[in-house]
């Protein structure tokens, strides 16, 4: 009889932690995910998966549980058995670091070590395999010393976000040849979708572009418009993190397109779509600057194309395009192909869309 392989998701709530659980089910896999106790329900992004766990066919799982909480991992993982984890919980964004460095360096850096912490004695005890993945970060390569950023390019982090997930990237390598454990990170470059979270800035302009087609907004305020970055589609991204725990051998992935653009070209393509004009529509606030900035990434993705024969689905302007329609979409406009809501794909990707509009 063939077993059902479970998986342990850190960030099952997050943008990839749903697509990710998509997947995995796909896959035939049992997947357990760690959620916060949040005053109102964050599980929108992973709902429509959702089934009582009392039924039959079941598979998915919620518990609850911190990754400042080592005590409560670590009886997670007792319940759980898991033999694949993905560490992909964390205060992911950048700006929001500067403000909060302490409880970003928290559940990022220290998280995972409490993790990995945890995996150490439970392998060691067990005598079970548990093959670990950790969500590394473009960010990590920071102030541009090389391009395009690869395996071996040095990283110069210039966040509270960017070194706490230097300080994970290392541990877990760390791990992998002290302890002998299956660990991989993966180095992701920017990864967007229609369920990214509404205050990175692709879901930012796609959201406001809805509404201002809508006429329920008049402006767009953003900081610096000049950065560049590589920009991937999500659901692509999940798939080489699988693929990494996949391997006879543990290692460190590069994902990326190879491309970059600024935020700049992407307002363009955003506004073009509906046919306005972006300079019409956006201000400049300060507050949307960071006390450092990343300039420029892209990255170089031959590692992962080579050896996982990873290659992502979709371009740039289809990127775009898919998260304009989506939220075009969600309030009730058509598509920028003209077509009505009701008549527009109905998967998970946009049942979550209502939120927070
Ligand atoms: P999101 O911000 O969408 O999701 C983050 C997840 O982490 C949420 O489920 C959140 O829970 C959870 N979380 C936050 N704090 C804690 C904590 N203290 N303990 C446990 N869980 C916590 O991120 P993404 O899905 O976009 O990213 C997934 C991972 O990949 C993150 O680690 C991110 O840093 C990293 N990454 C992301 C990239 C991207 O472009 N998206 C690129 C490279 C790396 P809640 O819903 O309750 O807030
Ligand atoms: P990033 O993504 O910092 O690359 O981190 P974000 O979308 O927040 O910023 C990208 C660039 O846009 C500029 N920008 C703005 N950013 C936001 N959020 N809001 C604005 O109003 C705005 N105006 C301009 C930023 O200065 C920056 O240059 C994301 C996160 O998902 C991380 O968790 C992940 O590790 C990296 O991507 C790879």
């Amino acid at each position: 009889m063939k077993q059902t392989k479970v998986a342990l998701l850190t960030g099952i709530t997050g943008q990839d932690g749903s697509y990710l659980s998509e997947f995995l089910i796909s896959q035939g896999y049992e997947v357990h995910g760690i959620i916060r106790r949040t005053s109102t329900f964050n599980t929108d992004r992973i709902d429509h998966i959702y089934v009582d766990p009392h039924d039959e066919d079941a598979n998915l799982f919620l518990h609850y549980g911190d990754l400042t909480d080592g005590t409560t991992l670590r009886r997670i993982l007792e319940e759980v058995k898991p033999v694949e984890i993905y560490n992909l919980g964390s205060q992911s964004h950048v700006r929001v670091s500067f403000d909060s460095p302490e409880y970003t360096v928290d559940s990022v850096g220290m998280g995972t070590l409490r993790l990995l912490e945890a995996i150490r004695d439970y392998q060691q005890r067990t005598g079970i395999e548990v093959r670990f993945y950790q969500a590394g970060s473009s960010e990590m390569f920071g102030k541009v010393q090389h391009v395009p950023q690869s395996e071996t390019t040095p990283f110069y982090p210039r966040s509270p976000y960017a070194c706490a997930k230097v300080y994970a990237h290392w541990q877990t390598i760390n791990y992998r040849e002290s302890y002998d454990l299956f660990a991989c990170n993966g180095i992701l470059f920017n990864h967007e979708s229609p369920r990214r979270g509404e205050t990175f800035v692709t879901r930012k302009i796609t959201r406001a572009v809805a509404r201002i087609v809508a006429q329920t907004q008049q402006k767009l305020y953003l900081g610096n418009l000049d950065s560049k970055r590589d920009w991937g589609y999500a659901k692509d991204y999940v798939r080489a993190m699988w693929l990494m725990l996949q391997q006879d051998r543990p290692d460190d992935y590069v994902v990326a397109t190879g491309e970059t653009h600024s935020i700049k070209d992407f307002l363009e393509l955003a506004f073009n779509y509906v046919n306005l004009n972006w300079q019409d529509y956006v201000a400049f606030d300060e507050r949307y600057l960071r006390p450092a900035e990343v300039d420029l990434l892209v990255g170089d993705p031959a590692k992962a194309n080579n050896h996982l024969g990873w290659q992502p689905s979709i371009d740039f302007p289809g990127l775009v395009k898919l998260m304009i329609d989506a939220d075009l979409s969600a309030i009730g406009l058509p598509t920028t192909d003209g077509i009505e809501p009701s008549e527009f794909k109905q998967d998970g990707d946009f049942r979550v869309m209502n939120r927070g509009l």
